[in-house]
């Protein structure tokens, strides 16, 4: 077991500034205002650093750099662009555990899962489209003897990116990686809450990067977050976070009429049929970790299975099991390759998660683990802990509806295949679901009927590049891994030309 020191201590391996401006045109460059505000950790509850607080005119100077970077960029060949992909990949790798702790320490999540999951899998991501990139082919349609059709795969030109703070490096590499490869130049503008790993990166990348080509502009939604959304200069927006703040980037985006990517919240539904419990073997074990996966980055997961349906004849003992679980969790420092559960990223987040415990509580919903903040102790006090909650309660709760993005799950019975559907669907999310059954069948009917981008059969919270991920319903528009992304950040040139001396 190790125990990371915290950054700017006496024997941490990662070095913080006391500042970070915005990163544009491969510099730092100031906020044209001067204005800096304070970023705290998690951890516990003190700022660690001053961010850059940036506004339209930053945005304006970022949009320059990106399009005096975006012809010679776009114009790069495959095999260039690929490289860059892989280059980045390679550093990240041989800094991961610095950065792995660097994240850790800024949003509060336990660094085995950095160490173990959100650092390889964004060198993973990288590498995966440069190799997509690399076998990507444009397309030819002859229409006649004379006369064909040409298909290339063009850049959009400059584009703008805006990520939310629950996996701050890898939602950048979600979202620049195929944006690079297609051959954009990005303007990119991370969460308030988590901006300095994503700084602490691009310092470390700073070398293999053309300037120009990736653009980061710190600060607040409404005034960096909105005039990057707004502009007319940008070819597409790509967003991840609330649904509310979605539905404003695509009112943003219309007036320019630019393509918009969104990934928003989801109240994911995790169903358990009563096959699960036919005997107590190892997959009766994966089924409970599956259940207690609502706890996984403490709950602050777009796809967090917040619902957990059990079928009614297995429900007093697959909960109690599933509870046992939920009390063996450490939660601790997360910088302590012990813990399983950290910080929430914020104190906004931290109150959020509180005021819904209040309110499952006042509409009636059993609280049967957790419940409450944690102290712990020492200078972690001021850290923003939660114990794992567990209330139990019906599917018209607030609870069972609204996105908490804690970890909190809230359990329900089913009687049958049909109910567990009927439960499942209700709701005006659809981005995760989890199914689990022995029997092929019942799990593959269950998949299917469920209204959701991505349901996990007899697993969870797998995120391979490879995979397509996005919503359905209020969840989102388009998808945000595979190799269909290269296209979302494509357009189609076609050239139909004529071979034919002849007059038409
Ligand atoms: O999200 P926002 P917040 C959910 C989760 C959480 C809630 C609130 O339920 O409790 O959202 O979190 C930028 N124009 N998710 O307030 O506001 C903002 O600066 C342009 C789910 O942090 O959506 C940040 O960079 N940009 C989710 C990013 O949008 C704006 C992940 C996300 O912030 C803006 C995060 C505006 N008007 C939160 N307002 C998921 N799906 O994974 C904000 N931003």
């Amino acid at each position: 077991m190790t125990v990371y020191q915290p950054p700017g201590r006496p024997g941490s391996i990662v070095r913080y500034h006391p500042r970070y401006e915005h990163w544009i045109g491969g510099a730092w460059t100031p906020p044209v205002r001067g204005q800096y505000f304070e970023n705290p950790t998690p951890v516990t509850g003190q700022p660690f650093t001053e961010i850059a607080r940036g506004t339209a005119e930053d945005v304006e100077a970022a949009l320059d750099a990106a399009h005096a970077a975006a012809p010679a960029w776009g114009r790069t060949g495959p095999a260039e662009r690929a490289g860059l992909l892989l280059r980045i990949a390679d550093r990240m790798e041989q800094h991961l555990e610095e950065l792995a702790v660097a994240e850790s320490w800024e949003n509060g999540k336990p660094v085995r899962e950095t160490l173990a999951a959100d650092l390889p899998l964004a060198v993973d991501h990288l590498r995966y489209f440069a190799g997509a990139l690399r076998a990507q082919e444009g397309g030819l349609s002859q229409l006649d003897e004379d006369t064909v059709a040409y298909h290339f795969h063009e850049p959009l030109g400059v584009v703008g990116q805006i990520i939310p703070w629950n996996f701050p490096l890898l939602m950048a590499m979600w979202k620049l990686a195929p944006a690079l490869a297609a051959g954009n130049a990005v303007v990119l503008k991370p969460a308030e809450q988590t901006p300095a790993s994503i700084m602490l990166l691009m310092e470390l990348i700073a070398d293999l990067v053309p300037p120009g080509v990736i653009n980061v502009v710190n600060g607040f939604g409404v005034e960096a977050g909105k005039p990057l959304a707004s502009s007319s200069r940008i070819r597409k927006i790509s967003f991840t976070g609330e649904t509310t703040t979605g539905r404003l980037i695509m009112q943003y985006a219309s007036g320019n009429l630019i393509p918009v990517s969104l990934e928003l919240g989801g109240k994911s539904p995790n169903l358990f049929f009563a096959d699960v419990a036919d005997r107590r073997d190892a997959f009766y074990d994966k089924a409970l970790e599956g259940f207690a996966m609502f706890a996984l980055n403490q709950g602050e997961v777009c796809t967090c299975p917040s619902r957990a349906l059990i079928q009614s004849s297995i429900y007093d003992s697959f909960l109690g099991d599933g509870l046992e679980r939920v009390r063996a969790m450490r939660q601790g420092n997360p910088l302590d390759t012990g813990t399983m559960v950290g910080a929430q990223a914020s104190n906004d987040q931290l109150e959020k998660i509180l005021s819904y415990i209040d309110i499952g509580q006042a509409e009636g919903a059993k609280v049967l683990a957790g419940g409450q903040r944690v102290d712990l102790g020492g200078e972690l006090s001021g850290g923003y802990y939660v114990a794992p909650t567990v209330f139990e309660g019906t599917n018209d709760m607030r609870i069972f509806q609204e996105e908490i993005f804690g970890p909190v799950v809230a359990v329900t019975r089913f009687e049958d295949f049909a109910e567990a559907v009927d439960i499942a669907n209700d709701t005006l999310y659809g981005l995760g679901a989890g199914v689990w059954s022995r029997d092929g069948s019942t799990a593959y009917r269950a998949g299917r009927a469920i209204q959701a981008g991505r349901v996990w059969t007899n697993c969870y919270h797998h995120y391979p590049a490879h995979a397509a991920f996005g919503g359905y319903k209020n969840s989102g528009i388009g998808r945000e891994t595979h190799k269909v992304l290269l296209e979302h950040y494509q357009q189609t040139k076609n050239l139909l030309v004529s071979y034919s001396g002849q007059a038409q």
